[in-house]
């Protein structure tokens, strides 16, 4: 049997990242801060880690300085611990022909890099899901069934069915039918493997571990394959062995904004389905040395709190409130993504980063070093609203301010 040591996992890192925006637009997905003082790359990475993979790709469209920073300062492997954790990015150009296409495409310009580290098996990993999974027990199902390739695979319901690749298998897991985001009725009555269960359809992760030689094969040989989902996967099942691994736990895909956002605000309750605290599986990120956050006179309920925060006078109720997060005198937050800040004062002093006084914010995202006139107001909008006002977007209903942005005092959304 090979060993973890001869898997390479490779994460993808993000296409266009038009689902995410504008949180995509100034930094590369995997950078996009989470729970207040994470970051996406640090649930896959970890979770390699906590299951002793060590060799790790990340597959990103942008050589972002601060997704070099994040990862470089954060993963540094011990020399008892042979491996790297390395950051692969597409040639950072507007001309579309150069960037990654899909996530086959861009395993595809990688290939030599891939193929240099002589893995065994690639373990493919998506950027943007929110879950804790011990990978070595799926390749060493892979391994135990001889499979071509093996796809991870949760029980989803009818209401997800066309978000997701779907499939059907026998008895031995084998899958035997795929079908990428079926959207008609009938394609989707056709993939129902648990018809007495709400969850009636196995959905594909889109996490995959593939045989080394069969992957390099499919991707040289098969040169119209851009995604995996959409080209890769379907033809490997009619053509190849490809075998299912059930996941029992929690997992989310959080690479929409309404995902995202719901997710986070789930995170602000000790009973919420997915906890950063299992000494079994720690998530690692950056360690900050911050100080610890002062609440001044305010009310908080249901909150999340990051490291070193300052809050005066204020209210804030179900809640993400980001590292170095300052709420000013009076100001309300509800149902809210604060992410934070980098530093407490923008570089030329010119404007208080952070919440100003008398504030209402509900509803909203509120990405980094962002400053909020004194008096505005932010409510959210009905689901399915989405419009892009430079300084302030709405996606699904829900109000995302971008990094950097200053709104002027009593600006009103
Ligand atoms: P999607 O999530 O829709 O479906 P996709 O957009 O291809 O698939 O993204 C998969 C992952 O790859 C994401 O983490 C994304 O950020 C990243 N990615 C996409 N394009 C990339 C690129 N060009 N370069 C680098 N990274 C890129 C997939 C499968 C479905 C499955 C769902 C589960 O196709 O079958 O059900 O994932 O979430
Ligand atoms: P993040 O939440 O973005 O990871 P950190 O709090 O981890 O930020 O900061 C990482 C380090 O990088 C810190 O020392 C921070 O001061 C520094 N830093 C953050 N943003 C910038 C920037 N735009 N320019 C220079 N240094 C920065």
């Amino acid at each position: 049997m090979p060993s973890l040591k001869d898997i390479l996992a490779v994460i993808m890192g993000g296409g266009r990242g038009t689902r995410l925006h504008p949180l995509t637009a100034l930094r590369a997905k995997p950078a996009i801060p989470l729970a207040g003082k994470y970051r996406l790359i640090d649930i896959p990475i970890s979770n390699c880690i906590n299951s002793s993979i060590f060799r790790i790709s990340v597959l990103t469209q942008f050589n972002s300085a601060s997704l070099n920073r994040h990862v470089s300062q954060t993963y540094q492997l011990d020399r008892f611990h042979a491996g790297f954790i390395e950051i692969l990015a597409a040639e950072q150009t507007a001309v579309t022909s150069d960037w990654y296409q899909g996530t086959a495409d861009a395993l595809r310009k990688q290939l030599i890099q891939i193929q240099s580290a002589n893995p065994t098996d690639v373990l493919i990993l998506a950027g943007d899901h929110l879950y804790r999974m011990d990978y070595s027990r799926m390749v060493e199902y892979h391994w135990s069934s001889g499979a071509d390739i093996t796809v991870g695979v949760i029980p989803i319901n009818g209401e997800e069915v066309d978000r997701f690749g779907v499939l059907k298998r026998g008895a031995d897991g084998r899958i035997i039918s795929f079908k990428e985001k079926p959207r008609d009725a009938a394609s989707q009555a056709a993939m129902v493997s648990y018809p007495d269960r709400t969850n009636c359809y196995l959905g594909s992760m889109g996490i995959y571990v593939f045989k080394a030689g069969v992957l390099a094969d499919i991707l040289t040989n098969k040169p119209d394959f851009v995604d995996f989902g959409k080209d890769v996967i379907p033809w490997a099942v009619d053509n190849l062995t490809v075998f299912s691994y059930e996941f029992d736990g929690y997992w989310r895909d959080i690479g929409t904004i309404r995902s995202f956002y719901e997710t986070n605000l789930e995170l602000t309750r000790q009973d919420a389905p997915f906890n950063f605290y299992d000494p079994r599986g720690p998530i690692y990120t950056h360690a900050r040395f911050l100080p610890g956050s002062i609440i001044e006179d305010s009310s908080v309920h249901d909150v999340l709190l990051g490291d070193g925060c300052l809050l005066k006078s204020s209210s804030v109720i179900h809640s993400v409130v980001g590292v170095r997060s300052q709420i000013r005198r009076g100001s309300v937050i509800s149902d809210s993504v604060l992410m934070g800040a980098d530093c407490y004062r923008a570089d030329n002093h010119d404007r208080p980063i952070g919440i100003g006084e008398k504030c209402y914010i509900q509803g909203a995202i509120i990405d980094k070093n962002v400053s909020i006139g004194a008096g505005s107001v932010i409510k959210p909008f009905p689901r399915g609203t989405n419009e892009d006002h430079g300084s302030w977007v709405i996606q699904d209903g829900i109000v995302v301010v971008p990094k950097g942005t200053v709104l002027p005092e009593g600006t009103i959304i």
